[in-house]
Parts: structure tokens; sequence; C-alpha cells
């Protein structure tokens, strides 16, 4: 008997054949995905098939049905030589695009210094976000101040873009008098009311449902405000993933559900996650429209969200956004890479680095130099070091001051239960001995 093949999408364009193998007398063996590149390999990466123009843009209110190749293929703007090309031109002034960069700059000075700190015992815990700057900032540039966000644990610079003092930031990382979750949170698990961003949430997947509950209820109050939501390749295997999308489809509420595809789950690969699929043509199920972006590409990223979110506020409902991306660094201070996956496999990955490819579009441009990049990189290394001290100055991780632990119960139950209330006062007793 014959094995059984299935066609897959090739996450860089074009198919390859997936095979089900069958034991010699014919039974089913189960099929393991693996990864492409084991430490000691040599990462083959093959370029992007899809180029800048191959897709058009339709209109924002377009039936979804124009968007299947969106879904399978890939939207990019700028090319290999770091041109803006195709209908996908966001069209954006030189003002923009530099503030763009300096951001995603910011970002990657600040998870510089994040783990700097960490290895000398002045944090416990961080991640960064290396190489996946342009989803958060572009995000955080094009979503309006009143739109309700629902970020991932990867997305340092949506919360700096859209004005948390990088001070509070740091703040809470260390878990002092200057963190406004008081200590109660696990480091970078951020959240600020003020910027309409809620707290990121340690079980992964939470924001799916989340942002689709907040969508229906601004439709039901007529509200012209968008809700959107993030997170990761790994996690789109959690029920929340299809929870959410399945209400979203339902109820068309203006949401705009965003998968980002780095990749790894820590040390699991994305095909563990996918079946072969893209990410983005899960939605083609869900009778929403599906796009896939190169998440490197800050121009692409921007014109894609700016897209979804036009059609969210405009009634045209739901939009699920893949950002293929890859994660540079390691999963966060915990995790040893080089223990699953080759140390080059980021430097090869085929969409490049970020920041470095908007740079090279602004020099195309004439409206940047390296010495402006130099010069701007050491004033925001220079800042964000002053920064850390300043944050220090509200309590050092060594030492505190702290909140005294009793307050760990403060804000959570509006009336505390009673074993709770027990707990609170026995912790007051040892303090006191
Ligand atoms: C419900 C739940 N299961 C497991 C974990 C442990 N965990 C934290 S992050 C993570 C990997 C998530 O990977 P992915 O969704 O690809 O996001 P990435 O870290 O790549 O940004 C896991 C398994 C968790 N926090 N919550
Ligand atoms: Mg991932």
């Amino acid at each position: 008997m014959a094995d059984s093949q299935y066609r897959v999408e090739d996450p860089q364009g074009g198919t390859r054949d997936r095979m089900v193998t069958r034991t010699a007398d014919g039974r089913p063996t189960l099929h393991i995905p693996i990864a492409p590149h084991r430490p000691g390999d040599e990462p083959r990466y093959a370029r992007f098939t899809q180029q800048p123009g191959d897709l058009e843009r339709p209109d924002p209110l377009a039936n979804f049905d124009l968007l299947h190749d969106h879904a399978h293929g890939l939207v990019r703007v700028l090319d290999d030589d770091g041109n803006a090309i195709g209908p996908w031109d966001p069209k954006l002034g030189a003002t923009v695009l530099r503030d763009g960069l300096e951001w995603m700059l910011t970002t990657r000075h600040f998870d510089r210094r994040q783990m700097k700190m960490q290895r000398q015992g002045r944090l416990s815990f961080c991640l960064e976000c290396k190489g996946e700057e342009a989803i958060g900032v572009a995000a955080g540039m094009v979503y309006a101040p009143e739109d309700l966000l629902f970020p991932s644990y990867r997305m340092q610079g949506i919360f700096l873009v859209r004005g948390m003092p990088m001070v509070q930031m740091m703040c809470h990382c260390i878990g002092n008098r200057g963190d406004i979750s008081k200590g109660r949170q696990m480091p970078v698990h951020y959240g600020w009311k003020q910027g309409n961003l809620v707290s990121i949430s340690s079980p992964v997947g939470t924001q799916f449902p989340q942002a689709v509950g907040a969508a229906m209820a601004m439709a039901y109050r007529h509200e012209s405000r968008v809700a959107a939501a993030w997170l990761g390749d790994g996690t789109s295997s959690q029920g929340d993933f299809h929870h959410g999308l399945n209400f979203a489809s339902v109820y068309l509420p203006p949401v705009v559900l965003q998968v980002v595809n780095n990749q790894w789950a820590i040390s699991t690969h994305r095909n563990i996650a996918t079946g072969g699929k893209t990410f983005s043509a899960r939605a083609e199920s869900y009778g929403i429209p599906g796009i896939r972006v190169d998440g490197n590409d800050f121009l692409a990223v921007y014109a894609v969200t700016a897209w979804a979110a036009e059609r969210a506020r405009h009634n045209g409902g739901p939009t699920l956004i893949e950002l293929l991306t890859y994660r540079s660094g390691a999963h966060s201070t915990s995790d040893d890479p080089s223990r699953y996956r080759p140390d080059d496999e980021s430097r090869l990955w085929p969409g490049g680095d970020p920041i470095a490819r908007l740079a090279r579009h602004l020099k195309n441009l004439d409206e940047w130099s390296d010495e402006q990049q130099e010069n701007l990189e050491n004033r925001l290394e220079k800042e964000v070091a002053m920064t850390y001290k300043q944050a220090e100055t509200y309590g050092t991780f060594a030492s505190g001051p702290f909140d005294p632990p009793e307050t760990l119960f403060d804000d959570v139950y509006e009336r505390l239960p009673h074993h709770l209330e027990e707990q609170r006062d026995e912790i007051r007793i040892l303090g006191k001995n």
C-alpha cells in the first residue's frame, strides 16, 4: 500500500510534499513533524519566492474571496535592495519612517539593557523581541489611541510607542515601588491602561477570545473602536485561538487578530503548530480574510495592519494576519537555543533584520546616513542606561525597598475571600516576628 502524500505550503513560497508513512505491513505510523535544522546542521533557507508587487491591495471593504491569494502568499513592500515597490507601499513620509526606525532602535536598546541587567542579577527574568521589532512598533503607530489592544509578551515596542514611560516598564521588571502592578506580575507582563494596552497574561492565547469579546461589546454599543490581539505560532495550537476565530466569524466584530509566526515556540518548531498550511490560511475556513505579511518589512507590516484596522473600523469585520518573522534571540533568559537550533539560523533567515532593512530604505531615499545612525544609537544607549539608573531609585531587585508582603492580595478581589484574609493575617504576624 502506498504512503499517503499531502501537498503542503512551504513558508518561503511554493509547495512541498509531506509523507505520512505506513509500516511494512500497511499499518499507520504516527506522523511527527520535524524542525528543518538542528544543532550542527548547516541551515538552508530558500529565499522568499514571493516578490513585492505580486499581490494586489484590494479595497479594505472588499469581499473576502478577493483575499484568497493573500492568505497563502506573502505581502512584501521592501525588495532585497531596500526599495519600496507595489500597491501595498503605504507611502509614508520620511519623518514617519525615521520615527519607525527610532522606535525600533529604542526597543532594541531597551531589550539589550534589560538582558544585561538580568545577567548582572538586577532583574529576575526578561525576554527580548530581537528581530521582531517591526511588529510591535508598526502596530503601535497604526492603531488609534482609543483602540483596545491585547499584545503578547514579545511586543515591548507597542508599549513604548503608545507612550508607556520606559522607566515604568523597567520598574515593573524589577518589581520595585515604581511598578504599577506592585510586583504582583511576572516581569515583562506590562499593562498600561492610559494607552488602552491590556496587561500581558501568562497563560498564552487568552488575547484572542478577550479581544473578540471586547470588539463584540464595541459593536453592540456602535463605537468606532477596534480591538486587536497578538499571539505566537506555538500558541495557535491552543483552543483559545479557535474559540476567538469562531466567535469572530459568527459575530463579525471589529477585531484584528494577529499570529506572530517567529518559527519557534521555546524549543518547539512551528511545524508542530501548522499541519502544513500557513497560519493565515486558517481564516478561510472561518469565512474571514487571512493575510500573510513579511513581519521584518516595516512598510508591509504597517500597510497590512492599517488595511485591517480600516476594514474593522468601517464595519468590514475581522481579519487574521500572519506576521512571518524569526525569533533571533533566546525564548527568554531561562532558555538556551543552542540546545535545539543551529546558531546561525537567525542570520540566514531570508527576511533579514527589520532595522537594517528600514535603515537601508531610508538611505536609498537620501533620508538617512551611517553617521546619523551611529549618533542615534549612541544617544539611545546613554538614555536607556540613565533610565535604568532612574528606575533603580524606586528600589533595586537585590535590596528593595519592597511593598510589604501582605499587599500581595490587594486589588485582586473586590471582597477578599475568607481563606485569603486568613493567609494575609498570617503573613502580617510573620512579618512582625
Ligand atoms: C497556556 C500556557 N501553556 C504553556 C505556557 C508556557 N509557555 C510560555 S511561552 C510558550 C511558547 C509560546 O510560543 P509562541 O506562541 O510561538 O510565542 P513566542 O514565544 O515565539 O513569541 C510556552 C509554551 C504558558 N505560558 N501558557
Ligand atoms: Mg513563536
